[in-house]
């Protein structure tokens, strides 16, 4: 259905700003769409994105992440009614890059969260792996910049921890709880790496069963082991039954502690700083990308280069491309058409 913000990017200005107010005032069809631009790039979402960001910066944004089934989605759940209490606006993402579809692995969830369909409070989106310009932990960074827009207090984003897709996710969240459960297999252990390094407060899931107990002294004698912690904060360990929302309250309550740890220490500026360096550098990788690509597609001697070179391997045919580059940003060259 055509909107009035479909062709934002020809009629700029003035379409940019009642968009802009659209999603400030929180309204639910101009946040998806916003969304739906970031995540597609489409021309219009720098724009968009420049005129939100001074709007932002406030919220509180913890990452959920652990193991497949350990209880992150209840966790969610849980948080959002904890912090629905509160009078709070709580934006959910759902990030699952490991697979390019939407939806998949995170039906449960969805089943789970359409309790919260019909509340103008709760905003839930599932983002998968497609399009992300400047990587994945940017394009979420760009969504949660948007629900912070929109008014949103907290936002909470949940990934299953497997891989670095997921801990770059992370990287986003002032504050990452790392959701783990007894009695499947040992955890510490078999954890992959990286993934205890990032956790700023674990939750020890699925209390009630048998192993609790053990998991919380190992994970109390792994944090002992450790001479020095990251940005002087010793992750607490808090045993939840997310299924009963036995222990939310305060799981919750130490995602803010730590969060006005970072505030109070200064490290909630060095993070940020992190953030746009590495934000500002993955999208200028993906615009040098493009303009290889366009490079290639006009330059006849690129072309000839890339394809009618097939006796060199294509090692040698970057390297020789590369040794032009220094042209790339010149204007491409303008040439007669071949008669
Ligand atoms: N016994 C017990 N079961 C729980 C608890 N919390 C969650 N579960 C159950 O564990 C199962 C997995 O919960 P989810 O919240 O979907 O786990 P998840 O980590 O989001 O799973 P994925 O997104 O698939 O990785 C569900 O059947 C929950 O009902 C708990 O505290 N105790
Ligand atoms: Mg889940």
């Amino acid at each position: 259905m055509a909107t009035k913000w479909k062709w934002l990017w020809e009629r700029p200005r003035k379409s940019l700003n009642s968009f802009v107010q659209a999603i400030t005032q929180g309204q639910v069809r101009a946040v998806a769409r916003a969304m739906t631009w970031i995540e597609n790039s489409y021309p219009g979402a720098q724009e968009l994105l420049q005129a939100l960001y001074p709007l932002v910066g406030r919220a509180q944004t913890v990452g959920v992440t652990g193991p497949p089934g350990a209880g992150k989605s209840t966790l969610v759940d849980q948080f959002i009614r904890h912090l629905r209490g509160q009078g709070k606006r709580v934006g959910v993402l759902a990030v699952d890059p490991s697979s390019p579809f939407t939806g998949g692995a995170l039906l449960g969830d969805r089943v789970r969260m359409i309790q919260h369909s019909n509340d103008p409070g709760v905003f839930i989106r599932s983002m998968g792996s497609r399009g992300s310009l400047g990587g994945l932990a940017t394009t979420t960074h760009e969504l949660m910049v948007v629900l912070e827009a929109s008014g949103c207090d907290v936002i909470l984003l949940e990934t299953v921890g497997v891989g670095q897709g997921e801990l770059d996710v992370m990287s986003v969240a002032d504050t990452v709880v790392l959701v783990l459960t007894p009695g499947a297999g040992d955890h510490v252990q078999t954890a992959k790496a990286g993934i205890m390094e990032i956790a700023d407060v674990f939750a020890v899931n699925k209390a009630e069963l048998p192993g609790a107990d053990g998991l919380v002294r190992e994970l109390q004698r792994m944090l002992q082991e450790k001479s020095s912690h990251r940005e002087n904060w010793c992750p607490p360990i808090l045993r939840t039954v997310a299924e009963q929302g036995v222990g939310v309250a305060d799981l919750w309550q130490a995602t803010q502690k730590h969060r006005n740890h970072l505030y109070q220490s200064g490290h909630e500026r060095d993070r940020r700083q992190r953030r746009h360096r590495n934000q500002a550098l993955h999208l200028m990788e993906a615009a040098c990308g493009r303009e290889l690509r366009r490079w290639a597609d006009s330059d006849p001697k690129w072309q000839d280069l890339l394809l009618n070179q097939l006796e060199q391997d294509p090692y040698t045919v970057s390297a020789l491309l590369l040794a032009d580059l220094p042209c790339l940003f010149a204007p491409p060259p303008r040439h007669a058409p071949q008669s």
